[in-house]
C-alpha cells in the first residue's frame, strides 16, 4: 500500500492518529502537501461519502472519518501556500432563521470540505439579511441552506428572495425538503444527503 493509500484507508476507518502519522510520513518521503490532500485525505472522504449514501455507514462513522481527515489537514495546512490550495470554490452554509438543527448541515459542510471546497459555516438560525451580508463579504459561488422544521421551510423561500440579484447559486436540503419544494421556491439545486450535496455543488460550480 502506498502512503497515500494508507492515509485514505485511515480516513475511511476513522483512525485520526494513523492519518496524522501517515501524513507526516508522506511529507518525510517528500510528497507534495497538495497530493496528500487530494490523493489521501479527499480520496478517503470520497469513499466515506459513497458508503454513507449507500447506507453502508451512518452519521457517527462519517463524523469520525471527518475528524480523522481534519487531523491530516492540520499536518499539511501550514505547508500549503495560497497558490497550492485547490480552488474548487467557496460555499457558504447555514441553517435558516428559526431553526436550530445543525447535525445534517455540519455533515454537508464536512463532506464539502472533504471534497476540496472552502466552506464558510454561518451556524444556525440565520436570517436572510445575515446570509446576504455574508455573501457580500465572502463572495461564495454557492449558498447551502438547511432546514429541519416544516415551519422554517418558509425561511428558505425568504432567503432565496433576499439573495436575488447576487451572483450565487442556492442549494437546499434537510429532512422535510423535497425537489418539488426546491422548484417551487426557485432554488438552483436540492440534495437529499451530504454525498449528493457534493455532486450537486460540483454541477452548480460547472454551470
Ligand atoms: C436532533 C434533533 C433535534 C435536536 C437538534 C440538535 C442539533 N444540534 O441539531 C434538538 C433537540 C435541539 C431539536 C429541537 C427541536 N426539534 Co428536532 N429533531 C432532531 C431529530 C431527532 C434528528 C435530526 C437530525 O439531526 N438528523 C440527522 C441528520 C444527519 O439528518 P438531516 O438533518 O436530515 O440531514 C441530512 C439531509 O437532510 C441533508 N441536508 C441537511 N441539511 C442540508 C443542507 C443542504 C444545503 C443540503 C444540500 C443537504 C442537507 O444532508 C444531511 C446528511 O445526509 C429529528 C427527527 C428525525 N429523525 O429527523 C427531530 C425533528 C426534526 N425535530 C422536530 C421538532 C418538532 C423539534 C422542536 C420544535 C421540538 C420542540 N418542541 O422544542 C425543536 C425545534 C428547535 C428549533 N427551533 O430548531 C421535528 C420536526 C417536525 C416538523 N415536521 O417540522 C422532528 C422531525 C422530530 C419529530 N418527528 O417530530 N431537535
Amino acid at each position: 500500500m502506498s502512503t497515500f493509500e494508507e492515509i485514505a484507508a485511515a480516513v475511511i476507518s476513522g483512525n485520526a492518529k494513523k492519518v496524522k502519522e501517515s501524513a507526516e510520513q508522506a511529507l518525510a518521503e517528500g510528497a507534495a502537501p497538495q497530493a496528500i490532500v487530494n490523493e489521501g485525505l479527499i480520496a478517503g472522504m470520497n469513499v466515506v461519502g459513497v458508503k454513507f449514501k449507500n447506507n453502508e455507514v451512518y452519521v457517527p462513522e462519517v463524523l469520525i472519518s471527518a475528524r480523522a481527515m481534519h487531523a491530516g489537514m492540520d499536518v499539511v495546512k501550514p505547508l500549503l501556500s495560497d497558490a497550492d490550495v485547490q480552488d474548487k470554490g467557496t460555499i457558504l452554509v447555514g441553517t435558516v432563521k428559526g431553526d436550530l438543527h445543525d447535525i445534517g448541515k455540519n455533515l454537508v459542510r464536512m463532506m464539502l470540505e472533504g471534497a476540496g471546497y472552502k466552506v464558510i459555516d454561518l451556524g444556525v438560525d440565520i436570517a436572510p439579511d445575515k446570509f446576504a451580508q455574508a455573501v457580500e463579504e465572502h463572495k461564495p459561488q454557492v449558498v447551502g441552506l438547511s432546514a429541519l422544521l416544516t415551519t422554517t421551510m418558509s425561511s428558505m423561500r425568504s432567503t432565496i428572495e433576499r439573495l436575488k440579484g447576487y451572483p450565487v447559486k442556492v442549494m437546499i436540503g434537510g429532512a422535510p425538503v423535497t425537489q418539488k419544494f426546491a422548484d417551487e421556491i426557485g432554488a438552483d439545486a436540492y440534495a437529499s444527503d451530504a454525498a449528493s450535496a457534493v455532486e450537486k455543488a460540483d454541477q452548480l460550480m460547472a454551470s
